[in-house]
């Protein structure tokens, strides 16, 4: 476990955050005080190092902002806060559960939103406290990457990807809709390995991200357009016969199908609705007809559209019928889940329990009755900036009797609450965390005691648990007497263990493992889906309501009234709506949204100027920052939570769902980019 050196007590960690990198990470603790935070060189994708966020921890940990207490607001949104002991917040909690109970002789009115605020699977005991309740109304689903998931489950049959260092042996890499040089940055040194072998890098993004700024080739295109670029390449490739034969006659289902609907496409048109010329998709197809292997990462900001799972189905069908899939360095990769095979006991929610859409958070609220929700339990969720239709949704909390946020700091979600409570941070419990991208998994060892009377997600179901069943026996099922370790003994199984290759869990403090998983997704060429082949044609997705084939559809698009987008991607220094109240990062210091130079001197703005942003859903008012890297008819934001500022973004944001999501999540996406606005200077 813990070693000490240079009178330090060191200990492993892993970032848990919602983050492809989820970094190792060494704490430093002297005196019971953690002094600093490195990068884990044991770790084999993040090799020591941490992103600026990373290199904040010990502010954040020791920030004079951090919860210490218990507490209650006298008037939702009074910012007038008591403080409580636990046994007080516990003891108004437990009566108002046993009241509502009694009054509706149910445990639906009871409902949780838990999200990924931190992703270590003892977390869950979240939902395993709301499941030992007896069926209660969740949220559940993704607003994060459901279509793109979707996608490769009808194409693919599995969310399955390669080790990202895989990208050094590429010959051709196409960042698609990603921005790994704010989100990701720990793959930067694959790309850069080979492009330094030889490699051709393209961005693919309506932004001139600082992704682009390291390409060799920058597409930009229209956004929701990328199914009309991948058609218009496919068809290129196909009519110039650069297709790999052997691979689409071996190993693929509906190509004869996807050929002919390929014969009908005219380039001109599908060129036209991505706003790129043809001598430029002919360029790009001669890349990828010349230059394999090549790996395709697609991101999620691609798939934030009402059309973003075709968008997928049609980026891997260009890649299938090129041979592109399951060859060392090449490949579709957008996100994995091979390393989500814990045993997940929190999860099994007990018959009759009301799933809700998370992503109609608002309006499910507003609507479900029989019986309605009367109390909500937040945790790891920043709900008021970070889900949409904003206004809706504070205007339904309102509403609520009782409203309990989980929280390591006052956020926007805690104003709208009656009761916070202090949670620990990733260096004050046990847990583990795997990642969605690279294929390690890592150890929280606990370096420190909890920060003042905060308490882990885990020990407060333990704590409520306990209470409730002391005020009425038999209230709760959560085994209350198990420790953190027991926990993590219940968890992991021997499919993990094997996979890890070790035979306990405590042998991650010793360096995390990387998962015995193939380094190149799909070399076996044995997909996963019904077929055991690659498929163009889908009979999932058409019994789903969905064209078989990858289809070109066209997405949603400006209006009159408002005829520019409103895209609020990743920040660099924020993590979704965490970090930017750590106040030692150096930029976005205030919420500003960037404007096209021409499109600004049209409405004859300056830059720095402000501006009302609006559209039928609301209005906000931003700084403006004047920038080539914008198109013109797009408005871009970063999102994001700074103490102080009332603004959230998605404000402006009716919440339209993707195409796709309801297979591997639950419900459908969120098409978070598709949002229309005007703006005028103030
Ligand atoms: N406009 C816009 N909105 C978006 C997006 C976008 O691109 N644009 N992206 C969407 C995406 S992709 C995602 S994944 C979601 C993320 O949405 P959330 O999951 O809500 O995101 P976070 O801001 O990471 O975390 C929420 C809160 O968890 C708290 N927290 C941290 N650690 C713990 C803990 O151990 N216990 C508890 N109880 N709380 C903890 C943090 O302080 C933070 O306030 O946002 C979505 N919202
Ligand atoms: N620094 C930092 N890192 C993060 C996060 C963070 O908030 N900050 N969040 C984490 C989480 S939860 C997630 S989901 C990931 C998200 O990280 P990414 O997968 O990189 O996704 P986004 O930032 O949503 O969008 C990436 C790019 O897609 C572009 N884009 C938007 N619409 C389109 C389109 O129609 N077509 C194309 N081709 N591109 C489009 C955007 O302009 C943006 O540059 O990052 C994780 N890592
Ligand atoms: S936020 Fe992401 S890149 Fe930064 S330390 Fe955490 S996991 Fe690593
Ligand atoms: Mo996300």
């Amino acid at each position: 476990m813990a070693y000490t050196q240079d009178g330090y007590q060191i200990t492993r960690h892993v970032c848990p955050r919602n983050c492809y990198d989820v970094c190792g990470m060494l704490a430093y603790v002297r005196n019971g005080v953690l002094e600093k935070v490195t990068g884990d060189p044991a770790h084999g994708y993040t090799n020591g190092k941490l992103c600026a966020k990373g290199q904040t921890y010990v502010r954040r940990v020791y920030s004079p902002e951090r919860l210490r207490y218990p507490m209650r607001q006298i008037g939702r949104g009074s910012g007038r806060w008591e403080r409580l002991t636990w046994e007080q917040a516990m003891a108004i909690i437990c009566e108002k559960i046993l009241n509502i109970k009694d009054r509706y002789h149910s445990t639906l009115p009871l409902c949780l939103n838990k999200y990924s605020g931190n992703m270590g699977i003892l977390h869950n005991a979240v939902e395993g406290m709301f499941n030992s309740l007896g069926p209660t109304t969740q949220a559940k689903g993704s607003s994060c990457w459901s279509a793109g998931i979707d996608a490769q489950l009808y194409d693919l049959g599995r969310n399955v990807s390669s080790d990202p260092k895989e990208m050094e042996k590429a010959r051709l890499i196409i960042l698609w809709g990603v921005n790994p040089a704010w989100t990701a940055i720990h793959s930067l040194p694959y790309i850069y390995q080979a492009q330094a072998n030889g490699a051709k890098v393209v961005v693919i993004d309506p932004i001139y991200t600082q992704t682009a700024r390291k390409a060799d080739y920058f597409v930009q295109i229209s956004p929701g357009e990328d199914g009309a670029l991948a058609l218009a390449l496919a068809k290129e490739l196909y009519e110039s016969g650069k297709i790999d034969q052997n691979f689409i006659d071996h190993y693929t289902l509906g190509w004869p199908e996807f050929r002919e609907y390929l014969s009908a496409l005219d380039i001109d048109y599908l060129a036209g609705q991505c706003g790129q010329h043809k001598e430029g998709i002919k360029e790009l197809a001669g890349m990828i007809a010349s230059f394999s292997p090549v790996f395709i990462w697609v991101g999620f900001g691609l798939q934030r559209h009402v059309n973003g799972g075709q968008s997928l189905r049609v980026i891997d069908a260009l890649a299938a019928m090129t041979g592109n899939i399951g060859i060392v360095g090449g490949g579709v990769q957008y996100a994995h889940r091979m390393t989500q095979c814990f045993n997940y006991h929190f999860l099994n929610s007990p018959a009759g329990t009301r799933h809700i859409n998370m992503n109609e958070f608002a309006r499910e609220l507003g609507s479900i009755n029989d019986p309605p929700v009367k109390l909500l339990w937040v945790a790891c969720r920043n709900l008021v900036t970070q889900d949409v239709a904003s206004s809706m949704l504070t205007k339904e909390l309102d509403k609520l009797e009782l409203i309990v946020t989980v929280e390591q700091f006052l956020t926007p979600t805690t104003y709208h609450s009656d009761i916070v409570l202090p949670t620990t941070t990733h260096f004050e419990e046990l847990d583990v965390v795997s990642s969605y991208w690279h294929h390690w998994i890592g150890l929280n060892e606990q370096a420190i005691p909890p920060f003042f009377d905060s308490k882990s997600d885990l020990e407060i179901a333990r704590l409520l648990a306990g209470t409730l069943n002391q005020y009425r026996e038999g209230s709760s099922s959560f085994p209350v007497n198990k420790l953190p370790a027991d926990f993590l003994d219940s968890e992991f199984n021997e499919k993990v263990y094997t996979l890890l290759g070790i035979s306990h869990w405590s042998e991650l403090a010793t360096g995390p493992r990387r998962a015995d998983i193939a380094r190149t997704a799909w070399q076996d060429k044995c997909f996963a889906t019904d077929s055991g082949k690659f498929e163009f044609f889908s009979t999932k997705a058409r019994d789903n309501g969905l064209t078989a084939l990858p289809e070109y559809t066209q997405g949603a698009v400006p209006n009159d009234k408002y005829p520019y987008w409103f895209i609020t991607s990743h920040a660099q220094q924020g993590l979704n709506s965490q970090f930017q109240n750590i106040a030692v990062l150096p930029n976005d210091s205030e919420q500003t949204v960037f404007i096209n130079s021409e499109t600004a001197a049209r409405k004859g703005l300056m830059n720095g100027e402000q501006i009302r942003v609006y559209n039928s859903m609301g209005a906000i008012t931003l700084k403006a920052c004047i920038s080539q890297d914008i198109p013109p008819d797009v408005l871009v934001c970063h999102q994001g939570w700074r103490p102080g500022e009332d603004i959230s973004l998605n404000a402006l944001n009716v919440g339209l769902p993707t195409d796709m999501g309801d297979i591997g999540t639950g419900y459908k996406g969120l098409a978070f980019y598709d949002v229309f606005v005007d703006f005028e200077p103030v």
